[in-house]
């Protein structure tokens, strides 16, 4: 509980700001306790405001007021009040004004990573949402535009580089034997795009020519050291660069371009404008110490970050309701990146399994918001994966709908139409509609609308009349708020598959000539009929191909359908899903087995097709690595949806895996051996696709009767050449109690204690052990002495994984995983909110587990919510999960 519990801020409550600021000007002089900020902002008021009268009001938190000038003159305290959040000005002049103010603050302390901090000797900004106003008093929010001039001064030894966003003007030392360097931005940004960066920082450099022949620098910043690890990222961001220009016509627009990698970050990355700041797990990689994971994600973040300088930067979010705006947008861009670069299969899959993992639960739970959020009590707890990965879906649909071309077209109206402005999901959805000539009345729904829509499908084959009739209908369940749902627009991609497998062309009624064999169906209404003509035999529907549509689409295909499409599907998503659907039910009824003790099948049929997949000749690795794996323990739990029992689900999967690999050893066997890789490392697909392969091969070993499989992993481990072998085999170890494990834990420490990147992986592994005493090791590891609660990879690492990704222990029947958690979660509120509110989402599907378990979280969530004086970020999640 808060002595005053905070107010929500509503959408439709927008009005734009009061005034406007033309330029602003800030000469920072760093200090580890005493940073001081001189801001001289032109200001006028905004003619877009109603409001013609009145005070200005700046927003500023944290900060240690020395002066306030206006036009020179310094203002008395009876001219202006100043409360924890804001710099009210009673009175300013009519018309063009300057406003200076001269504040302090202290990076040194700021654990919570917003605003200037310093972290290992460097001084870093992080402004988005609202950490600009912990620089200096400001009007924090995004539609406030103006161009930045920012001159930094320091210590020349402590910081030799002194970084903000532009390009560099002016250089030189002061008086006072340190230095300053000064840097001015051309572009209009709002302050949370501002960054700030200074320390001793070494670079690598390379060049980029744009489409219309201008040279723009490149320089990654890291910790001296690790400039030998920059060399993928680099060329992940000119790949990234090339990319935009050649499918979205976009240039980018300064002669500098940098990347600051750093150690202490609460995310991924920021897309700071012309200097974008990294979370160095995100840069730095060696084939020694980054796995094929790391290199993927690498890549993709690059790429996000370098998207957002046109759809996130030029054209901004009007208020932070429109986050989708940029950040679904973003999300969408960089997921056509990585497919072009990668296998577009592998990437729709892995992209849905995290859509499924994430946003599901998100919309079906307490937690559940649009994906334009209508209100917030603190935005930073709204960096969802409903915003981010439904909000790309959402442009997904419409790229299915408008087709390539017309999608093009619409963006380019887009940028068109909006650049230099702060636009709304309105602005983008009016271009779209106009410039690729759709009807998204309709569609829009999709933004203001929470949960996740389930599409029913039923087909009829008459035999007689040659046709198939194929039904659809869509409900949406009730969630915080919204009781009531109007029906969605949902593009449906559907083909229909012949007994010789192969796909039919389709040709709907009231046409006379085949169409494609696959047709995107529009589902408007809440059911609605389709019926395909001359069908020369019955057909098994594939539907959703692609996963056209973030729905939840039941069916009802026989087990033998799921089978056939398993094999036959010329959708990869849907052979995948088919077989996924297939082993979930599998799974599903062998635990219901568990408990009822009633055996259920072995699950035969999934295992011939592992088997086949691995024996046949030609084989895509990276594609089979994911159809042939299990869905995961998370997975099953959210499908079973009620009295979820956590160790039944761990039994039955761990007797399917082992039940598979006993009936395909030879086959796993073989083709562990055959997808070795030879030759010098390379991150790419093809070679990335072999590793994963052997890797699922080598789980499913380590789950068959025998200790061959822990001899196998720890002759992996012993020799491997690459971290993603290494980190393959230890994991398998992990979880399995044998001497091997701790020589292998200990090996790994031994040999990368001194590197903190690696010691995350080897926090992360024994967090997400199956194993017996997992908690107590986690305590344990506690008191490591590379952790430390002050840094969110190691947070992350150790004790967020273990809350989200070992549902076996964290679930633990005596609810000692949640009482662990909880006083994580109080110990982050005062150091780190953000990361502290972030831990405590895997709280939010409390309701679904059994009785006992249900009342333990609850009494844990409870026990937070009614702690004196938490943070906004805490309290929201707290709260709204009990709710
Ligand atoms: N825009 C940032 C996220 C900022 C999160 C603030 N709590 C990274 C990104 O999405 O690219
Ligand atoms: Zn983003």
């Amino acid at each position: 509980m808060r002595t005053e519990d905070p107010r929500p801020i509503r959408l439709k409550d927008y009005t734009p700001p009061a005034f406007a600021i033309d330029e602003a000007m800030l000469d920072i002089e760093l200090d580890p306790a005493r940073t001081r900020v001189h801001s001289t902002l032109k200001m006028r008021r905004n003619p877009a405001s109603k409001e013609t009268a009145g005070p200005l009001v700046l927003d500023g938190e944290k900060l240690k007021l020395l002066e306030v000038r206006i036009d020179g003159e310094l203002l008395g305290p009876n001219r202006y009040s100043v409360d924890g959040e804001h710099l009210t000005i009673h009175e300013v002049p009519e018309g063009k004004f300057t406003l200076e103010t001269v504040t302090t603050c202290a990076p040194e302390e700021n654990t919570a990573l917003t605003g200037l901090y310093l972290s290992d000797g460097i001084y870093c900004t992080q402004c988005e949402a609202e950490g600009f106003r912990r620089i200096a008093y400001y009007l924090d929010r995004p539609d406030a535009m103006t161009v930045f001039r920012t001159r930094i001064t320091g210590d020349r030894k402590k910081t030799p580089v002194l970084l903000s966003n532009g390009n560099p003007v002016k250089s030189g030392k002061t008086k006072d034997g340190r230095h300053f360097v000064e840097w001015h931005d051309p572009f209009p940004k709002p302050a949370y795009l501002f960054a700030l960066v200074a320390g001793d920082l070494a670079h690598v450099e390379d060049k980029f020519v744009t489409m219309s022949g201008r040279e723009v620098t490149l320089r990654i910043f890291v910790e001296k050291g690790n400039e030998d690890r920059c060399a993928y990222a680099m060329e992940a961001l000119k790949r990234a660069m090339k990319w935009d220009e050649e499918r979205f016509g976009r240039e980018y627009d300064l002669d500098i371009f940098m990347i600051v990698a750093v150690s202490a970050f609460n995310m991924g990355a920021m897309e700071n404008k012309g200097l974008n700041v990294f979370n160095d797990k995100y840069i730095l990689a060696r084939p020694d110490t980054a796995t094929d994971a790391d290199y993927a994600a690498i890549e993709a973040i690059i790429a996000h970050e370098y998207f957002h300088n046109w759809t996130g930067n030029r054209i901004t979010c009007r208020d932070w309701f429109q986050l989708c705006l940029k950040e679904g947008l973003t999300v969408f861009r960089d997921q056509e990146f990585t497919s072009d670069m990668r296998s577009r299969p592998v990437k729709r899959i892995s992209d849905v399994r995290l859509l499924r993992a994430h946003q599901f639960p998100e919309d079906g739970g307490p937690l559940a918001h649009p994906v334009r959020p209508e209100s917030y009590i603190e935005i930073n707890n709204f960096y969802t994966a409903t915003v981010y990965e439904k909000g790309a879906e959402l442009c997904r649909m419409i790229h299915t709908m408008a087709g390539p071309k017309r999608f093009r077209k619409g963006m380019d109206l887009y940028f068109e139409r909006h650049d230099g402005e702060a636009a709304t999901v309105e602005n983008f959805l009016d271009a779209l509609a106009d410039g690729a000539k759709l009807d998204l009345t309709q569609f829009k729904r999709w933004y203001r609308q929470s949960g996740t829509p389930e599409v029913l499908a039923s087909g009829r084959y008459d035999a007689a009349r040659k046709t198939y009739t194929l039904k659809m209908s869509q409900v949406c369940q009730a969630t915080p708020g919204q009781p009531h749902k109007e029906p969605y627009h949902i593009p449906v991609a559907v083909g229909l598959v012949g007994p010789d497998g192969k796909d039919m062309a389709l040709t709907l009624d009231g046409e006379d000539k085949p169409g494609a064999k696959t047709r995107v169906l529009n589902l408007t209404e809440r059911e609605a009929t389709w019926r395909f003509r001359n069908v020369e035999a019955k057909p098994v529907p594939s539907l959703l191909r692609g996963f056209t549509a973030p729905v939840k689409l039941s069916a009802n295909l026989k087990e033998r359908d799921l089978v056939f499409l398993m094999r036959h599907d010329s959708d990869s998503f849907n052979r995948w899903e088919a077989a996924q659907r297939y082993a979930t039910g599998l799974l599903v009824a062998m635990v219901e087995a568990e408990k009822t003790g009633v055996p259920a099948r072995k699950g035969g049929a999934f295992a011939e097709m592992v088997n086949d997949l691995l024996t046949a000749k030609k084989i895509d690795p990276d594609f089979v690595a994911q159809i042939i794996l299990l869905p995961s323990e998370q997975t099953l739990a959210q499908i079973i949806g009620q009295e979820v029992d956590v160790d039944a689900i761990h039994a039955a999967r761990e007797r399917l895996r082992a039940s598979i690999a006993t009936q395909t050893k030879d086959a796993l066997l073989a083709a562990y051996t055959r997808m070795e890789v030879t030759g010098p490392y390379r991150p790419d697909a093809d070679h990335a696709g072999r590793r994963a392969l052997r890797n699922v091969c080598l789980g499913y070993l380590s789950a068959a009767p025998g200790d061959e499989g822990i001899a196998l992993a720890a002759g992996q481990f012993r020799t491997a050449d690459n971290m993603t072998d290494s980190i393959a085999a230890l994991s398998v170890l992990s979880n399995i109690d044998c001497p091997e494990r701790r020589e292998a834990l200990d090996a790994f420490h031994e040999r990368w204690k001194g590197d903190h990147l690696a010691m995350d992986k080897w926090f992360s592994i024994q967090a997400m052990s199956s194993l017996p005493g997992t908690l107590d090791e986690v305590k344990r590891l506690t008191g490591h002495p590379a952790f430390t609660m002050k840094n969110p990879n190691k947070v992350r690492a150790l004790i967020t994984n273990f809350a989200a990704a070992n549902q076996l222990h964290f679930h633990a029947k005596d609810g000692a995983g949640y009482r662990f958690i909880a006083d994580k979660v109080l110990e982050l509120d005062k150091l780190n909110p953000q990361v502290g509110a972030r831990m405590l989402g895997a709280f939010k599907s409390w309701r679904q587990t059994e009785p006992k378990r249900r009342k333990l979280m609850q009494k844990e969530l409870k026990r937070i919510a009614g702690t004196e004086g938490l943070s906004r970020d805490v309290y929201e999640i707290a709260t709204k999960t009990l709710a």
